[in-house]
C-alpha cells in the first residue's frame, strides 16, 4: 500500500516532532515490526545524506599510537594502542591527567564538517579504552571529572550540530572497555577482572541512557563490537532503552544479540554489488587508522576519497569519512585539506550525491558511476559521475528504455548541454565533444521522461560484457537472494550478494540478457561453498552449451571466490543462462554470487 502523499508529510511531521507513531523497530522479539512506510519516513535523512563524518577522539588521541617511545598499534589503528602495548589500565589512564585539548572548537569542527558536505557526524563518546567524553555518574573515568580540560565535549558537540543543522551520531563502545572491571577485553591487565554482567549494568547502560537523555536528539546511534560481554537480555534492554528515549533514532547492526538494526557497516571496504535493499554505510579511514596516529601519513588523495563517494552512493550507501584530531583538539591539516578539496566538488556536483538512490543499472561502469533522484513529478533524473570519459567520447546508458528529455554538464551552477544520441540496440549514449572528452571528475545529468527503467533482458556494458546479479535473476524451488548482515569486524565482510537455497536440482535460478552482435564469451562465476559441499557437480547452460564445475569449497557459504567456468558462443539475441545441478554433496553445492560474460577480444 502506498501511502497517500498527504499521509506520507503528516507523518513525516509526527516523526520530526518525535511522536512516536511506531516509528521505532520492534522493542521485544514477539513484537511486530514498524510498517515499511514509517520506516522509510524514520530513515529518510540518512538515505539522502550519503556523507557523513567519524570522529575518533579520546585519551588515545593523546597517545598517537606510541607507548614509551614505542609505535604500538593493532591493523595500523592507533587506537589500539593500549592493546598492542598491554598497558596496565592505571599507568594508561594517567594521560587523563593531563589531557587538555585547548585546541578543541565544537563549532570549528562542525562548521569543517558542514563545508566538506558532510550531512552527519558520528563522534565515539566512549572507545574500547573506557575513557568517555561526556560528564557521566557511572564512572569518574570520564573528561569532565579526571582531566584539567573539564568541558563536556558531547554537550559542545551536540549544540554545535543543531546550531548548523549537522545531524548528531553518537558511537559507543558498549562491549570491549579495556579500563572498567568486567568489560570486554582487558585481560592483559589482572586488575580489570570483573563481573561482565555488573560492567553492563553499572557502566554501559546508564551510560547510554545518559547519552540517550542528556543530549537532545540524537539521530543515529553507533555501537561498536556486537555481543560479547553483551547477553542478549541486556541487548534487548539497552535496545528497548535506546529506542523509548530517542523514537527516532537511526542504529547500526553492532549491538547485535538478534536485536533489529537499521544500517549495516562495512569497514573500509564497499561491497561490490552494495546490499541489495539493505540500508548501509561504509566507513573510511582517510588514512590507515581511526585514531590519531603521529606516524600514520598514509592519507587517501581527495580524487580517491570523492570516487569512494561516489561509489558507494551509486550502490545505495553511505561513507562515514573518519578524522582522527590530534592530543591537543586539532583536526590534521592534511585531512582538513581534503575535507575543503571534496567541498569544493560537492558545491558544484553534490546534486548527484545528496537525495539520490542507487545507479539503475546492474553494470559498473569503467569511466565512472551512476546515480539516481526519482522526481516528485514521476520524472526521474540519472547522474553520471564521470572519473575518466571512455575513449569513445560516448557514455552508454545500458538498456535504458525510459525516453531522454535532456543532458547537460554541471558547471558551477551552470547546465552546459550535451548530445543525446538516442534508438541503438545497447541503449542510448551521452555524446561528449573533445573538450569535455578532456576533463575529469564531472557530472552530466540526464534527465528522463518518467521513471528510469531498463529492459527486462539485461543489455551489455560499454565493453560489451554482461553483468548478471544475482537480484536480476528469475528464482524457482526456493533459490533466492539470501539475506547478509555485513559489518566490517567479524570478517563476515567477505559476504557479498548471492542466491542461496540451492537445495535440490529442483530449485534453480535464469537470467535474460541480450546481446547484438555474435560473439564468443568467457564465463566467471563467483561462488562460496564449505567443505561439506565439495564434490557437488554443478553447470551452467547457455541455449545448447553447458559449462560444468565440481565445487571446490571457499572456507564458507560467506567466502566468495571467482572461477572461470570456460567459453560460450552467442549469435545476436536474446538469451537464457540458467544453473544446473547434476550431483549434490552436503546441502547445496554453493551460494552464487555474480556471474560475468566477458566478451573474448
Ligand atoms: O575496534 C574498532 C576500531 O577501533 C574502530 O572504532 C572501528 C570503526 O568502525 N570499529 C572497530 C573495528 O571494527
Amino acid at each position: 500500500m502506498r501511502l497517500m502523499p498527504a499521509m506520507h508529510i503528516s507523518l513525516l511531521l509526527c516523526i520530526f516532532a518525535g511522536i512516536s507513531l511506531r516509528a521505532t523497530p520492534a522493542l521485544s522479539p514477539t513484537e511486530a515490526p514498524e510498517s515499511p512506510e514509517i520506516r522509510d519516513a524514520r530513515m529518510a535523512w540518512f538515505r539522502d545524506a550519503h556523507f557523513g563524518m567519524f570522529i575518533h577522539f579520546g585519551l588515545y588521541s593523546t597517545y598517537g599510537g606510541v607507548w614509551k617511545g614505542q609505535v604500538r598499534k593493532v591493523n595500523n589503528c592507533a587506537e589500539w594502542m593500549m592493546l598492542a602495548a598491554r598497558a596496565p589500565r592505571a599507568e594508561y589512564a594517567k594521560a587523563a591527567q593531563t589531557f587538555n585539548p585547548t585546541g578543541f572548537d565544537a563549532d570549528a569542527w562542525i562548521q569543517a564538517v558542514k563545508n566538506a558536505g558532510m550531512r552527519y557526524i558520528v563522534i565515539t563518546t566512549k572507545h574500547h579504552e573506557g575513557f568517555a567524553l561526556f560528564r557521566t555518574k557511572a564512572s569518574p573515568y570520564n573528561i569532565v571529572d579526571a582531566t584539567p580540560f573539564g568541558r563536556d565535549v558531547i554537550a559542545e558537540i551536540a549544540a554545535a550540530c543543531r546550531r548548523h543543522g549537522v545531524r548528531l551520531g553518537l558511537y559507543y563502545s558498549q562491549n570491549l572497555d579495556w579500563y572498567h572491571p568486567g568489560g570486554g577485553g582487558g585481560e592483559w591487565d589482572p586488575t580489570h577482572a570483573g563481573d561482565s554482567e555488573a560492567y553492563v549494568r553499572n557502566i554501559a547502560i546508564p551510560q547510554l541512557r545518559e547519552l540517550m537523555t542528556n543530549y537532545g536528539t540524537v539521530d543515529l546511534l553507533w555501537y561498536d563490537i556486537a555481543n560479547g560481554v553483551v547477553s542478549g537480555d541486556n541487548a534487548w534492554r539497552i535496545h528497548q532503552m535506546v529506542h523509548r528515549l530517542q523514537p527516532n533514532i537511526v542504529v547500526n547492526n553492532r549491538l547485535g544479540r538478534g536485536t533489529p538494526y537499521d544500517v549495516q557497516t562495512p569497514e573500509n571496504f564497499i561491497p561490490a554489488t552494495g546490499i541489495p535493499g539493505k540500508d548501509w554505510e561504509s566507513c573510511i579511514s582517510m588514512n590507515n587508522s581511526w585514531g590519531y596516529a603521529a606516524d600514520d601519513h598514509n592519507w587517501k588523495s581527495t580524487r580517491e576519497l570523492l570516487h569512494r563517494l561516489a561509489d558507494i552512493t551509486s550502490k545505495g550507501g553511505n561513507m562515514l569519512l573518519n578524522m582522527g584530531p590530534d592530543g591537543s583538539g586539532r583536526m590534521p591539516e592534511e585531512a582538513l585539506r581534503r575535507l575543503r578539496e571534496m567541498g569544493d566538488w560537492l558545491r558544484t556536483n553534490g546534486e548527484a550525491i545528496y537525495g539520490t538512490r542507487a545507479a539503475v543499472f546492474p553494470q559498473t561502469p569503467s569511466w565512472g558511476r551512476f546515480t539516481l533522484r526519482h522526481g516528485a513529478d514521476g520524472n526521474d533524473t540519472l547522474y553520471a559521475i564521470v572519473f575518466d570519459p571512455p575513449a569513445s567520447g560516448e557514455l552508454l546508458l545500458p538498456g535504458l528504455t525510459t525516453p531522454i528529455r535532456s543532458a547537460y554538464r554541471l558547471d558551477n551552477g551552470k547546465k552546459l548541454p550535451l548530445k543525446v544520441r538516442q534508438g541503438a540496440p545497447s541503449g542510448p549514449s551521452i555524446v561528449m565533444d573533445k573538450e569535455v572528452g578532456a576533463l575529469q571528475d564531472f557530472v552530466i545529468a540526464i534527465t528522463l521522461d518518467g521513471q528510469a527503467r531498463v529492459s527486462e533482458a539485461i543489455a551489455p556494458d560499454a565493453e560489451g560484457a554482461f553483468v548478471l546479479l544475482p537480484r536480476l535473476a528469475k528464482c524457482h524451488g526456493g533459490m533466492r537472494v539470501e539475506e547478509i548482515n555485513i559489518t566490517g569486524l567479524d570478517g563476515s565482510h567477505t559476504s557479498e550478494e548471492h542466491l542461496g537455497y540451492w537445495l535440490s536440482p529442483s530449485a534453480g535460478a535464469q537470467w535474460s540478457f541480450r546481446s547484438h552482435q555474435p560473439a564468443k564469451y568467457t564465463v566467471e562465476l563467483r561462488y562460496a561453498a564449505p567443505e561439506a559441499s565439495a564434490g557437488s557437480a554443478i553447470a551452467l547452460v547457455v541455449g545448447e552449451q553447458s559449462l560444468p564445475f565440481i565445487v571446490r569449497p571457499t572456507g564458507s557459504w560467506n567466502r566468495f571466490t571467482s572461477v572461470n567456468l570456460g567459453e560460450v558462443s552467442l549469435p545476436a539475441g536474446t538469451h537464457t543462462l540458467s544453473l544446473r545441478l547434476d550431483k549434490l554433496q552436503g546441502e547445496a553445492p554453493c551460494n552464487v554470487g555474480i556471474l560475468r560474460l566477458k566478451p573474448v577480444p
